[in-house]
Parts: structure tokens; sequence; C-alpha cells
């Protein structure tokens, strides 16, 4: 390294001085110290829990600084293939404990923090959720870049710093959902790094004049605003490597309006425009349902816009040919939110580097891949083609001209043959006119992937088929998605991390999560069963002491911990479950005192954001509240039942809820969870599979074996015709179900609230039933009878089958979901920084 001014000495000397080793109580004391009475200008005898978080944080953040400023360096003399991770949710929760765990500087955090008079317990849980997403979606994007991280891979996120995350839920006293907004920002978040200087323009409506002869154009005029970096490093685990996320916020331009201030408008001229400023407000808090708002796409394109720019740059300073942008950057959309990307792409190689569109197409196609996340029609993206043509006016045309070509290559392979060229084209004709982005980036692409092997092979067999005859099976693959190990298991669960590491005799595990299955064997040792039961019992009273705490709940340890934890959506049905409770309810209360006896104990517990506008699921939301309420304080039940809904589900109550489950509660209707992912954090941690044949719940179930698993339902190519039949040839529901019938009886008797509140819920069942419940709900409960005789039957038994689940999960690492990600698709290499 250079020193471009002063005394290589001093320079050097100085840097030295504010190493801190791994293992330095002292010398991380000193740090924490020095942020308290610098960086919060406090005194060190005037200091709370809250400050004693934030001067850690800050200390801990010197740390990844240091990481991320090496790792930069050392890529930028490297200059290898990057990848960029385009996100437009990033679900991060919580960062003190997953970074000092990361770092490896866990012990001498808590050593130094006991020293300064805290219990780093207390310093972790000051801190707020980083909720930057609605659900599995922004929850993967995390898990992706920790394992980026850790794997040494030269790359970055890409994302939105929204100044409100998703909103915080509370439940009235009749168990509605109220919504709060959630100003995460308001304290300080000393995880980011404000780079004021990395700021780049952004255009939005104007107007476009095209350049005679030639393919260009000249877009100007509109609105104009900036786009400002914040960097939140994100460390590896056991490697000096340090990731990025890079988010975008949008600002005014400021200032030097020439115009108004000629005009002597002074106050015109510093006035910020509210628009702009209404950017990157706020996260949509959809989940699996789109929406077409004008702010949307100005999300999507400011966003897009602004981390392609950045892009840009840093390939320009390697002075390289554009034809050689394909070998220094891939890019992978998570989901069609950045499709705008391809168009942006397009627009800067032709109307500002002077390419030809020919050539500009050979380089753009060769740079994206896109991963599809969800079959259901109503969430695929598709924009009016008046909204973008005012708003995005350059981009439209470039998309009606990529249009043009694909369909004439269309037309010259199956001649005559309209209906497909309607079918496929990016633009939808009717009124109003849409553009398919879905359809957009997989023309824009060099790779499309779904997210597990049943959800890949419905893309081809269903929404995408015609796409797989024109561009080929090569086109399409499936990557399976992964959780990292280092949050979902050795952080969220220390004890059984412990036990692992102690019974592996290392922490290889946490890299190389394969070598969980060496563990299998133990399952048929008694000690062992033992001591994994005794951590599951732990982290079951850990629970019910917040349940206890923050709810006034009693729950009964012993009880089978049932949890179904995830976005509340009726495709995921949430329904079939709480229409089981109150069946098991009603056998509860019609069984004699001996009988009562015989009955196997559970806990039901449920957490899940409805997305505001989601009348159907905020009705289920209530229903479940309101059945709890009734349940929980019936004599008659005692300790056999209890139904607990968690309000404001988030990652760090999942921390805590997952390592408590005994029962993984996957239940959606066959064909519509593309993957899941809580159905793999709940199965590491030792929780037996509950299940439908969907999504990667099929690939859990044959990793762990069937034999460790409870499947239930109708399967995926069954779906369709029973579904048909619920349409048009419809039977009573006591017909489908008679158990239902009496469940739904009792509903409407008014045993949950007013009778009739419930009746728009219920109609979806009687009627049509697109999504299966009363078709499914009778081996729903057969399945629930199998584990009730496991659980009272064999407890070893069952502790064997968790041992054995959770030693399988080895596959559903993050690391390897990238690993296939980066051999498979990006062609990117690791880079890791030399220790030394
Ligand atoms: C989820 N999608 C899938 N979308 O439903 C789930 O099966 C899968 O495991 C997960 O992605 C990860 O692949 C999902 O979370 C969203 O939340 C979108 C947010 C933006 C608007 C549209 C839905």
């Amino acid at each position: 390294e250079e020193w471009p001014v002063g005394q290589e000495a001093t320079w050097k000397t100085a840097l030295k001085a504010n190493d801190v080793d791994e293992d330095d109580v002292q010398g991380v004391a000193n740090t924490i110290v020095r942020h308290v009475t610098t960086s919060l200008a406090r005194q060190a005898g005037n200091m709370d829990t809250i400050a004693a978080y934030q001067a850690t944080a800050l200390s801990v953040r010197d740390q990844l600084i240091k990481r991320w400023n090496e790792t930069t360096s050392y890529h930028t003399a490297r200059a290898p293939k990057r990848i960029y991770y385009f996100s437009i949710e990033w679900l991060i929760g919580r960062s003190l404990d997953n970074a000092v765990l990361n770092l490896g500087m866990k012990n001498t955090y808590e050593d130094a923090s006991r020293k300064l008079g805290f219990n780093f317990e207390d310093l972790l849980n000051e801190e707020r959720d980083a909720a930057l997403g609605n659900g599995g979606l922004g929850r993967l994007a995390a898990c992706y870049i920790d394992s980026m991280a850790t794997l040494s891979l030269p790359g970055w996120g890409y994302g939105l710093r929204y100044n409100y995350g998703i909103f915080k839920q509370m439940l009235s006293k009749t168990g509605e959902q109220l919504e709060a907004p959630d100003p995460w920002l308001d304290r300080e978040n000393p995880w980011e790094i404000a780079r004021l200087d990395v700021a780049y323009p952004i255009r939005f409506y104007g107007n476009v004049e095209p350049v005679a002869n030639s393919d260009k154009a000249v877009w100007s005029g509109g609105m104009e605003c900036l786009a400002v970096a914040y960097d939140t490093p994100i460390p590896g685990y056991a490697t000096k490597n340090c990731a990025n996320i890079r988010l975008w916020s949008a600002k005014p331009v400021q200032g030097f309006d020439l115009n108004s201030f000629n005009a002597g408008n002074y106050e015109a001229s510093v006035h910020a425009s509210s628009e702009v400023g209404n950017i990157t407000q706020v996260l949509y808090p959809n989940d699996n349902m789109y929406q077409g708002k004008l702010l949307r796409l100005q999300q999507q394109y400011l966003w897009c816009s602004a981390s392609l720019q950045d892009i840009l740059r840093r390939f320009t300073k390697l002075e390289l040919p554009w034809t050689q942008l394909p070998d220094y950057i891939c890019i992978q959309m998570n989901d069609t939110h950045p499709t705008i990307v391809i168009a942006e792409l397009m627009r800067i190689l032709i109307d500002e580097e002077d390419i030809s569109y020919d050539q500009a197409w050979k380089i753009t196609t060769k740079v994206f891949a896109y991963t599809n996340h969800t079959v259901l029609p109503e969430a695929l993206e598709k924009w009016e083609v008046s909204l973008f043509e005012k708003l995005l006016p350059r981009h439209l045309q470039i998309i009606y001209r990529i249009n043009h070509d694909f369909l004439q290559q269309v037309a010259k392979r199956w001649p005559n043959d309209n209906d497909r060229l309607a079918r496929m084209s990016i633009i939808e004709e009717g009124t109003p006119k849409y553009v398919r982005m879905a359809y957009l980036a997989i023309v824009g692409s060099f790779k499309v992937n779904g997210v597990a092997e049943l959800h890949s092979q419905l893309l081809q067999a269903t929404i995408f088929k015609d796409f797989v005859e024109f561009k080929g099976r090569d086109h399409f693959t499936n990557v399976t998605n992964g959780i990292t190990p280092r949050r979902w298991l050795l952080q969220c669960n220390p004890e059984l991390s412990a036990l692992i590491t102690h019974s592996l005799g290392s922490e290889a595990w946490l890299t190389n999560a394969q070598l969980l299955k060496n563990l299998i064997p133990m399952a048929e040792q008694k000690e062992f069963r033992k001591a994994f039961d005794i951590i599951k019992q732990n982290n079951k009273r850990r629970l019910a002491e917040v349940i206890e705490q923050e709810l006034g709940i009693t729950l009964n340890p012993r009880s089978v911990f049932a949890a179904q934890i995830k976005r509340m959506h009726e495709y995921k049905r949430q329904t079939l479950n709480i229409f089981a409770i109150i069946h098991r309810y009603l056998e509860i209360k019609k069984a004699s005192p001996a009988d009562r006896k015989k009955i196997q104990p559970w806990t039901f517990i449920f957490a899940g954001k409805a997305a505001p506008g989601y009348y159907i699921a905020k009705l289920v939301i209530r229903l479940i509240v309101n059945v709890g309420k009734i349940v929980n304080n019936d004599q008659d039940v005692g300790d056999l039942l209890k139904v607990v809904f968690i309000p404001d589900y988030s990652v760090s109550i999942a921390e805590v809820l997952i390592p408590a489950a005994d029962i993984s509660v996957q239940i959606s209707t066959a064909g519509t969870e593309a993957s899941g992912t809580s159905n793999m954090k709940l199965a590491l941690n030792g929780a037996l599979l509950l299940g439908t044949v969907d999504g990667a719940n099929i690939e859990i179930a044959e990793d762990a074996g069937e034999d460790q698993c409870f499947m239930f339902g109708y399967l995926n190519d069954q779906v369709q015709q029973v579904r048909y039949n619920n349409s048009y040839n419809p039977t009573p529901l006591e017909q489908r179900s008679p158990e239902l019938a009496a469940v739904f009886k009792h509903i409407e008797s008014g045993a949950f609230g007013d009778a009739g509140i419930y009746d728009s819920l219920l109609k979806t069942v009687y009627e049509h039933d697109y999504y299966l419940v009363s078709n499914d709900f009778g081996s729903y409960l057969a399945a629930q009878k199998l584990v009730d005789e496991l659980w009272g039957g064999d407890p070893e038994e069952w502790t064997r089958k968790a041992i054995i689940t959770s030693c399988s999960m080895g596959d559903f690492s993050s690391d390897r979901s990238v690993q296939d990600y980066a051999d498979g698709i990006w062609g990117v290499e690791s880079e890791r920084v030399p220790d030394n």
C-alpha cells in the first residue's frame, strides 16, 4: 500500500493504535468507553443500557469497517467477477449478536460488558429489528448475504433504505389487527455508514427526443432527484471477508436551482419536493400480492438506476471494453421487482455510451439472472402501460423494441400462431395494456430459477411453459432455498450448538453443514437423546416465560409446542389449523373426565402479519385470538389445549420461538408455497414436520426421511381436479367433511364472538374452497392423531426423530444455495482476504 501524504511511520503507528485483538477484553472495553464519551458525548457515570448498547454497537462497527475496508481493497486489487444481489427487501433483524458471533468475539464482548457493569443479553435486547421486508423473500436475501460473506464471494447486495419498515402489528381488544408505523431509524442506526458522497442523479417523467439515424434518444426534463448510499457491512463467519448491503435513500437535488435563484425566489430554491421525499419513506406491506402504485415503480427505478450507475462506475475504472461487462459482473434479480434494470442498462449503453441497440442487447442478456418466488397469478407484477409511459418514457420505448424483436423471433419459429404471440408478448394487449415484468425478466436474463424442486418444475410446466419451448430447458433451473446456520442455530439456539460442537469435536459444521449428518447415529444413544431433550425443554421454558410475561398466558412446557409462524394468507391455510384446533376443543369438551386423561396436551402458537388491505387474512387473526380467549380460560380444558397468537412477529421473535417448537406446521395447499423457509429453520432446531407435500417440505421429508415427518393432504397433481369439482360440482360441506361442518356450526353459534362476524371467511370454504381446506381437513386431523400417538406413546422415539431431522438439514444451509448460484449461474469464485 502507498501513503499518499505525510509519514508512513506515523500512519502505521496510528493504524496499529486502533487495533484490538479478538480476545483482548480490556482493549474492547476501552473502545466501548471511548464511544460513550466521544461518539455519544456522554459521561461515563451517566449511562443507561441504551447508551451501553449503542456504544457497544459502535465498537463492533469499528471492527466491521476495518474488515470491510480490507475486503474492498483486496477485491479492487484482484478485480474478480462480482455478483450483485438486487432485492427490494432486506429483512435483517438485529445485528449485534450476529456480528460478534461471526467475528468470533462474543466471549470478549460478554466479558467486556460485564466488566463495565452490564449484562450483554440486556444490551442485545435494546436493539431494534431492521425489518425492511415482508417475509420469506426479504429474509432470504439476508441469509444469502451472510453466506456470500462467509464463502468469501466478491458480492454486494443492493436495496432501498426505507424510513419505515414493515408496520408494527397490534391487536385490539376484539382481536383485530391494528397497524402502526415502524420508525426504526428514530434512534440512530449504528450499523450503517452514510456515504453522502456516493449519490447518483435519477430522472422521472420528462420527454424523449429521438436522435436521427441512430438507436439513440435524449431523455430530458421531468423531475430529478438524488439517490444517496448507506452501507451496512455484513461480516462472514470464520473469514475476514465482509460483504456489503448498499441501500439507497431518495433526496431532492438541493440548492442550486439557478432559475428560482435568479428570480429572487429564495424559498423555492431550497424547498425540497415532497414527491421525492416520499420515494424511500415506506416499505410496501404486501406479501404475495401485487399492487400497481406509481410510488412503487418510483422506488424500483430509483433503486435500480442508482445501483447500476454504481456498478458501472466500478467497472469503467477497469478501462475495459463494454463487451467484457458480462465477464466482470452478474446481477441476480430477487423476483421481478428489479426488472426495470434490464431496460436501464440498455438505455445507458445506447443513449449514453453510444453502443448500437443490437450490441447493447448482446451484452445485457449476459448480465442478468432472475429468481421467481411464486406461481400465484395475483402476485405476478404487471404495470399499466400508461403509468409506465408517464414515469419512464424512454424505458417503455426500449421495452417495446425488446418485445418487437422477441415476438419476431417467436413468429419465425411458430408462423401463424397468433395465440402464442399474444400469450408470450411482454405487452399484454387489452384495456388497459400492461407490461408483464416476469416475461421481460425471462427474455432479458441468461438464467431463470425457482426456489424448490416442485416450484421450479411447476414454473416450467405452467406459467413459463411457452418460454421453456422458446428458450430451451437450459434457460431454466432450480436452486432450492436455504437458511444461514449462523443465525438460525448458532445464534438462536446456543445450547444445541454447543452440544453439536462438543459431539462433533469441532465448529466446522458452521461452515460445512453437511457435517451435521455425522451426528445421526447419536440418535440411537440414550445419553445424547437426553441431552437433546433437556435443551428443547429449556428452550420451551424460555419461550413460555416470554409468553407469560408479554401475554399473561401460562403454558405447559410438557405439551406439544406446534408453531405456524409466517405471513397470514389463505394459501398458507392458518384456517386449516385453527379449524382443527376448534375440532380438538370440541372433542375435549365431549370427553369424560376419564377419557380426558388420555388426551395429549398441545400448545398451538401462531405468529404473522396480514397485509393491511387483506380482509380475509385479518378475519383469520381475529378468529385465532378469540378462540384462544375461550379455550385458554376453559376449566374443562385446563392444560390440554392452549392457543397463542404472538403479535408483531419479527426476526427477533422468531429467534426465541423456533428453538422451542416440537412441531413445524407447514400446511399450504399443494402447489402454492414456492419453497417456504421457516420449515427449514424449525427442522434444523429439531421440530418434526407436520406438512403437506408442497414446496421445500418435499425435500425436507426426503432428506430427513419420511418416517420422521407427518405428511398429509392432496398432492399437487390432484389439486386442479378437486378445485374444479369444488367450484363446478359442489357438494355440501357436510359431505366433504362432516367434522369441519360441525366446527363451522360451532363458530356460527357465536362461540367466538358475535354470530356472523366470520361469515365471509366461512363462505370462502362453503363456496369454491379454492385452497381445499375442506378437502384436506380429514387427513390433517388424521396426521395430528399420529402426532398424538407418538408424543404420548414413545417420547424416546420422538426425540430420536427430532435428532435425525435436525442433523439431516445440511442441504438447507444457505451456503449450499449460494454455492449453487455461484457455480451454476453467477460464475464467481471465492476471493478470500488473506489472514495476514
Ligand atoms: C416467498 N415470497 C414465498 N414474497 O412465498 C416462499 O415460498 C419462499 O420461501 C420465499 O419467498 C423465499 O423464496 C415472498 O416472501 C414477498 O413477500 C413479495 C414481497 C414484495 C411484493 C410481492 C410479494
